[in-house]
């Protein structure tokens, strides 16, 4: 497992609560991979790495698309969206990962996406529901969680797509492709 050398690389690249937060998410994405029959490492790895580009420079994030010819979308967007897509560039050209689900898990984990692989989906649930996050509702996402996989991907975005609706935020368009997407598949 390259745990150790994923971790030491992110934890100079965000302030202490950041990096709880990521061990947050590692440890409940390496409980819902052993759930769901996940990779472990693709897991770990992809959990760690999730939110490395987080507190990166926001222009040299849209330098860095334009330059590599990242979703156009893309450009006219915040680091909060930013940060999936180049984190997963950072992944690629700086630990070399080649996966290409690991890469996808960390460049959609913000937004999902329409047609997520199990990886994806247990990265993205996982940002939403490990220990440290506190937010009504998040009690019943876990219950979920720890259930149905799919069930869980449909409660967590709806849960998304309805908190940026009511506070009036701007949705980037691959949320809602994954919203229509996860909607129209399971009753
Ligand atoms: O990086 P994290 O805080 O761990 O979590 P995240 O990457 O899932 O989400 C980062 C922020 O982005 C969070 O405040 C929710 C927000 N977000 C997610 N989808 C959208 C969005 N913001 C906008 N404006 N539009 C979206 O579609
Ligand atoms: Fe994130
Ligand atoms: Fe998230
Ligand atoms: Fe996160």
């Amino acid at each position: 497992m390259e745990r150790d050398k994923y971790l030491s690389a992110i934890k100079p690249r965000m302030p202490e609560k950041r990096y709880i937060h990521t061990i947050g998410v590692m440890e409940t994405a390496l409980s819902l991979a052993r759930k769901y029959d996940e990779d472990l490492s693709a897991a770990e790895t992809a959990a760690i790495l999730h939110d490395i580009a987080k507190y990166a420079d926001e222009e040299w994030m849209r330098t860095i698309v334009k330059e590599n010819n990242l979703d156009g979308r893309l450009v006219n967007w915040g680091s909060e969206i930013l940060h999936g897509p180049v984190g997963a560039w950072i992944a690629e050209t700086e630990f070399n990962i080649t996966n290409e689900d690991i890469l996808n898990a960390i460049r959609f984990h913000t937004t999902g996406r329409a047609g997520m692989s199990r990886l994806e989906k247990i990265i993205y649930i996982a940002d939403m529901i490990e220990p440290n996050r506190k937010f009504d509702g998040v009690e019943k996402l876990r219950k979920v969680a720890e259930e149905d996989l799919d069930l869980a991907m449909k409660a967590c975005i709806i849960h998304s797509i309805r908190f940026l609706a009511k506070s009036e935020q701007p949705i980037y368009p691959v949320s809602i492709e994954c919203f229509n997407d996860v909607i129209s598949r399971n009753a």
